[in-house]
């Protein structure tokens, strides 16, 4: 039934959030992805990190989520940016970068929110070095996307779109 005070295009529900939006996908980069586009094109694209977050933004918005993003070259930035996603977030897209492959950390602070998260990296990192090839976060993950180029940040969200 549709309140007399509210004309019927509107969705705000009685919590006051709008019912059209479907909350928020939180998009991390951790260490050295604030230098994306800046060093190393052969390996990681031309694509800043501006451009990255505007592609999420893009794609997230197409299917009714709001998006979050965060950078940052410091663990326990990340670790608290993933324990605030417990109440801020519905999921969680994060290339952790160097940190995949050494903290366990990280693995347990995705594992407690238990949201759906979904682990990008740009490069194939089984084509690279032995230590890239293990990933802490992978089995707390719902999905894990490598080698696709910045277009696995799309290609994340839309996956949790799916799933959401
Ligand atoms: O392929 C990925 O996305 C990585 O997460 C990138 C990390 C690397 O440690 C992972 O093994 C795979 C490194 C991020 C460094 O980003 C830079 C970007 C431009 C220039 C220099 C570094």
């Amino acid at each position: 039934m549709t309140d007399a005070a509210s004309p019927a295009s509107e969705s705000v529900s009685p919590t006051g959030r709008d019912a059209s939006r479907r909350g928020t996908i939180l998009v991390i980069n951790g260490p050295n992805l604030n230098l994306l586009g800046t060093r190393e094109p052969e390996k990681y694209g031309t694509s800043t990190l501006a451009d990255v977050e505007r592609l999420a933004a893009t794609a997230a918005e197409a299917h009714g989520f709001d998006v979050e993003c965060v950078q940052s070259n410091h663990e326990g930035v990340l670790l608290d940016v993933i324990h605030a996603a417990r109440a801020n977030a519905v999921g969680i897209v994060l290339n952790a970068g160097a940190f995949t492959h050494t903290s366990v950390a990280l693995r347990d602070a995705l594992a407690a929110v238990q949201l759906p998260a979904v682990e990008v990296h740009i490069t194939n990192v089984h084509q690279r070095e032995e230590f890239r090839h293990h990933s802490y976060l992978s089995p707390v993950c719902a999905a894990v996307i490598v080698g696709a180029g910045v277009f696995g940040y799309k290609l994340a969200i839309d996956y949790l779109a799916e799933a959401l």
